[in-house]
């Protein structure tokens, strides 16, 4: 009988201690959320440009985007320092002929990788400077839609 009352007791205890923990559990899941929005929304990977050979005056740079976010991700435009003009470009084919087109923005969706590749979309680069050819690495500078901005390097590659 005293068992018995000692257990009723201690499940009078510790169900108030679950509902209490349960909202703090809920707390530092949201906590969590907080912190990744201060972080890059978009992973950059395996990111490179085309080393620029004389005479050239124009360049792609290439890469993969992942969204990390758990809203969807647009990216508005590009910058890069030491060049004229810089695009997001699309290249099609057109009754066998690669042709090019502007693309104006560019969402991800959340969990969503989209590669910047050689044939398809691309950073289109053109009036590159004598500075920016000798460049190793070129820096490369996002610009979202949200009014943030997100920046990385991408390393120069032989095509
Ligand atoms: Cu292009």
């Amino acid at each position: 009988m005293n068992n018995l009352k000692k257990t009723i007791l201690l499940v009078a205890f510790a169900l108030p201690i679950f509902l209490v923990s349960a909202p703090s559990c809920f707390a530092e899941t949201s906590t969590h959320a907080s912190h990744e929005s201060s972080t890059q929304p978009i992973l950059i990977e395996n990111a490179w440009y085309r080393a620029v050979l004389p005479g050239q005056k124009s360049t792609a740079v290439y890469f993969k985007a992942t969204n990390v976010m758990k809203n969807s991700v647009s990216i508005d435009s590009v910058e890069i320092e030491g060049a004229h003009h810089v695009m997001m470009h699309e290249s099609y084919d057109d009754a066998g002929i690669s042709k090019m087109r502007h693309v104006d923005q560019v969402t991800i969706e959340p969990r969503q990788t989209t590669s910047f590749r050689p044939g398809g979309l691309h950073v289109m680069v053109v009036g590159v400077s004598d500075e920016l050819r000798q460049l190793e690495k070129i820096k490369v500078i996002l610009k979202l839609s949200d009014g943030s901005q997100q920046s990385f390097f991408a390393d120069r590659r032989q095509p």
